[in-house]
């Protein structure tokens, strides 16, 4: 896209135009920092009043399913939709993009719903950096609901779902227990637990053992997160879902804690955009100084701690070495 047609393109999205949504996605999804920072700029003052539900869990469980069950729950309230849904390329379903694509054309004619996946993976960063600015952009268009899919495998995919106001973690019986989920770092950002596939054997004690779990902390915040029961493929569960999120939501304001999911969202794109950009300064040839760091520490010449102010000095980065503070000094 050429810098004037982005233009032209951001001031569509902000009037909801879903063929210029779709195209400035691409956009965000390409990884072009500076088109990436036109977009942001356009689009970020205009953000924050979409509610961010994000649904995540080990693949196949049937998040997508489910999503797409409760975008129909949504709608039937009148609220519209914005779906991203990313990477859904787990070895279960064997990239159910296409699987994904047929589900939500129950959806398609429906003005008030907008879904997206992609499956880009490779530059640097990953899904984790582009994500919170694909979010900004649907909640820039005015979608009241913005619906995160995420597969919950790596510690990124957590992350992002961390992003949400509230995450949805999805289990199911035969994919892992509770503590598996716990082990993956599931439970611990769980605003709602769902126990979908409800139909099939063992979801009961699935839904027993999560309570066990959940209620061996306290919570930070206060908020216990409800356990849901659905089965997905026949809409069942899903109002009591998102009644659960509704709840959530009002406790999220009434406490003050929807600012804090706020910054915590700020600080996640920040630290997205500083990683991406240490990632590529890392591998630039102006710090080719790389290779012959490590020759000289390992002859001894110089310690690691020099060599490491070397690199990031090449870097033009300004990371000081931590001074833990003496008495003396306060
Ligand atoms: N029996 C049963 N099957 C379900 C239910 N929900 C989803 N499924 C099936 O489970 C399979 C996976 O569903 P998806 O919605 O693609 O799951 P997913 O978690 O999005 O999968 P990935 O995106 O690949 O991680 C599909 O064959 C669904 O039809 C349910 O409640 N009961
Ligand atoms: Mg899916």
């Amino acid at each position: 896209v050429s810098d004037d047609g982005l233009d032209g393109l951001l001031a569509r999205v902000l009037d909801g135009d879903h063929r210029a949504l779709a195209r400035v996605l691409t956009v965000v999804e390409s990884g072009d920092e500076d088109q990436l920072r036109t977009v942001t700029a356009a689009l970020h003052p205009h953000a924050g009043r979409a509610r961010v539900i994000g649904l995540t869990g080990p693949p196949g469980v049937g998040k997508s399913t489910l999503g797409n069950a409760l975008t129909g729950a949504l709608r039937a309230q009148g609220r519209t939709v914005g779906v991203v849904a990313v990477d859904p390329s787990s070895p279960v379903t064997g990239g159910a993009l296409l699987g994904d694509r047929i589900r939500m054309q129950a959806h398609h004619a429906d003005p008030g719903v907008f879904v997206r996946s992609s499956a880009s993976r490779g530059h640097l960063g990953g899904v984790a950096a582009t994500t919170p600015h694909a979010v900004t952009a649907l909640d820039a268009a005015g979608f009241d609901v913005v619906l995160l899919e995420t597969v919950g495998v790596g510690q990124s995919e957590v992350e992002v779902a961390a992003t949400a106001d509230t995450t949805v973690v999805v289990l199911a019986p035969g994919f892992g227990d509770g503590v598996q989920a716990a082990k993956a770092g599931l439970l611990e950002v769980a605003d709602v637990l769902v126990v979908n596939q409800a139909d099939r054997e063992g979801a009961g004690a699935l839904a027993t053992t999560l309570a066990g779990m959940r209620d061996l902390g306290v919570p930070p915040d206060g908020w216990r997160a409800p356990i849901v029961r659905t089965v997905a493929v026949r809409g069942e569960g899903v109002d009591g879902l998102a009644e659960a999120c509704e709840q959530h939501r009002a406790f999220l304001e009434s406490t003050g804690a929807l600012a804090e999911r706020r910054r915590r969202r700020a600080a996640q794109a920040i630290r997205g955009i500083v990683l991406e950009r240490l990632g590529r300064a890392m591998v630039a040839p102006e710090v080719d100084v790389a290779s012959a760091l490590p020759q000289r520490v390992a002859d001894r010449q110089i310690d690691p701690f020099t060599a490491a102010d070397e690199l990031l000095g090449a870097l033009g980065a300004d990371v000081r070495p931590v001074r833990p503070t003496r008495r003396a000094d306060r």
